[in-house]
């Protein structure tokens, strides 16, 4: 059974942790771990690539660039979800750590935002940075737990939020800092896992 949580502050919205395959899910939005110049890659980027088809690649090329920590929307194409969200996360010591977690907290936000903005309900997130971009795991799964908590307070049209995992390990580091979160002040001043 997935571990999950309401959102708190009287919102609705629930944050649910599922391991598997991203591109099998039949939400609203699946979020894809994407590179700056929105060329396809390895990953989960590479599996929606191959999942989506090759009108991935030519909306993509459209769109041509994405900042780190902001993000862009394409349709989903082949797959079952109706909508790519395409993030792009910090690069683990390209900058300094308080940086990293700043970009990565802003992928959640500004996915979220996006999705709110074509009133979608439901979405689906990997791991961003923590494969190729090597951020570390736990790290990366407490700035992402928070992040998500934040700005579902901002955006009460989204009712569902899905943290996927690839790997157990990772799906076993989501439960356990969704079980140990201390919301706000622990991050807020800088604390971490
Ligand atoms: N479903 C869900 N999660 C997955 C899947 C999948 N099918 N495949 C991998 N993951 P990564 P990054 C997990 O490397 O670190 C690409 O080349 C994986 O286990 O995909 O943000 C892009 O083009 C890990 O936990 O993304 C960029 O150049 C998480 O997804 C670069 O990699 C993210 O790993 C982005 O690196």
């Amino acid at each position: 059974m997935p571990l999950s949580a309401h959102s708190g502050k009287g919102c609705m919205a629930s944050i649910e942790l599922w391991q598997g395959d991203i591109t099998t899910l039949a939400v609203d939005a699946i979020v894809n771990a994407a590179n700056n110049g929105l060329r396809g890659g390895g990953g989960v980027d590479g599996a929606i690539h191959r999942a989506a088809g090759p009108e991935l690649d030519s909306a993509c090329r459209k769109i041509g660039w994405c900042a780190t920590g902001q993000a862009v929307i394409t349709p989903g194409f082949r797959l079952p979800a109706k909508y790519i969200i395409h993030t792009v996360g910090p690069v683990w010591g390209a900058q300094d750590e308080a940086t990293s977690d700043t970009l990565l907290a802003s992928c959640y936000h500004a996915s979220l935002a996006l999705a709110a903005a074509h009133g979608l309900g439901s979405i689906a997130f990997p791991a961003i940075s923590t494969g190729v971009y090597g951020y570390p795991m736990r790290r990366a799964a407490f700035v992402a737990l928070n992040a998500v908590r934040a700005a579902l307070a901002e955006v009460p049209s989204i009712e569902r939020v899905i943290l996927v995992s690839y790997q157990p390990e990772m799906q076993r580091i989501y439960g356990e800092v969704m079980r140990g979160l201390d919301l706000g002040e622990r991050y807020a001043t800088g604390g971490r896992s």
